[in-house]
């Protein structure tokens, strides 16, 4: 999945693509690159940043999505925690609604999403992005997010949504300290086992910035490894910037995969 920002003030493109034209240019460079799903987004979800209003928020979103859908035949998804504007997105052309929220933010996104048959992405974060890096405290992180993850599952199954149509996402950076992103990286095979394909997105976070000691332009590698081991570990979908490389990781990783299972087991 690429990132289409449609934001003055993301955490790692925040104002390069706020001009439709660019949002646009950006989306379609990253379809040629081989992204199979495109994610376009219109509020920075960054740690600190305020909540944007629907009217804006729309305004960035649906323009995009429009020619998107016009110019592309990958998937389109809408990364919002508002009911109008997935509305308005599936609407538009996008197929798959993406909340950081799981949902609890505005419910009505689920029967948004069961009305439009769409795929939703349910991810966890502790508050919200305004306060969710206030000093994050959990007994145990990975069992706290499989239970909020299965409780939303169950909340959209109840509002309509197909459970094949559900996808999981732990949310890394989203209300959790370093230990904690490296806890659910480590149990992203206990989270597979929900039963919903599972999402992970590390793209250039600030785990790997501390991790290398590199700013935000600098974290491909970092994120390169990072991608591999989810991809290793299950996970189905990963949410990136920059797709031509991270294709070719994601290829390389399901080759050692396929070599691995047809090897001669070890005598
Ligand atoms: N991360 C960001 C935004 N949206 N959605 C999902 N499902 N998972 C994530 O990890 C995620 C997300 C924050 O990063 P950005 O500034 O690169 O968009």
């Amino acid at each position: 999945m690429g990132v289409v920002n449609v934001t003055p003030d993301s955490f790692s493109d925040g104002g390069r693509f706020v001009d439709p034209d660019a949002a646009v240019a950006h989306g379609l460079a990253l379809a040629e690159e081989g992204a199979d799903l495109l994610d376009v987004g219109g509020e920075s979800t960054r740690p600190g940043a305020s909540d944007v209003e629907a009217a804006t928020e729309l305004a960035r979103v649906l323009p995009v999505v429009e020619r998107l859908a016009g110019a592309t035949a990958v998937p389109l998804s809408v990364d919002t925690r508002k009911a109008a504007v997935a509305r308005a997105a599936l609407a538009a052309g996008a197929t798959m609604v993406n909340d950081v929220s799981g949902a609890r933010d505005d419910p009505e996104v689920l029967a948004v999403a069961a009305e439009a048959k769409a795929a939703l992405v349910l991810m966890h974060m502790r508050g919200t992005p305004a306060t969710m890096q206030d000093d994050p405290r959990y007994d145990d992180v990975v069992g706290e997010v499989e239970a909020f993850l299965a409780e939303r599952c169950a909340a959209a199954e109840a509002a309509g949504v197909a459970p094949d149509a559900l996808v999981v996402d732990p949310g890394i950076g989203f209300g959790k300290r370093d230990p904690h992103n490296y806890a659910l990286l480590a149990a992203l095979p206990r989270l597979t086992r929900l039963g919903h394909p599972l999402m992970v997105g590390t793209s250039r976070k600030g785990f790997i910035g501390r991790a290398l000691g590199l700013a935000v332009d600098q974290r491909e590698e970092g994120t390169a490894a990072t991608v591999t081991w989810a991809v290793e570990r299950g996970a189905r979908i990963v949410r990136v910037h920059q797709v031509r490389s991270m294709v070719r990781v994601v290829r390389m990783t399901e080759a050692l995969l396929a070599g691995a299972s047809a090897a001669e087991p070890p005598p």
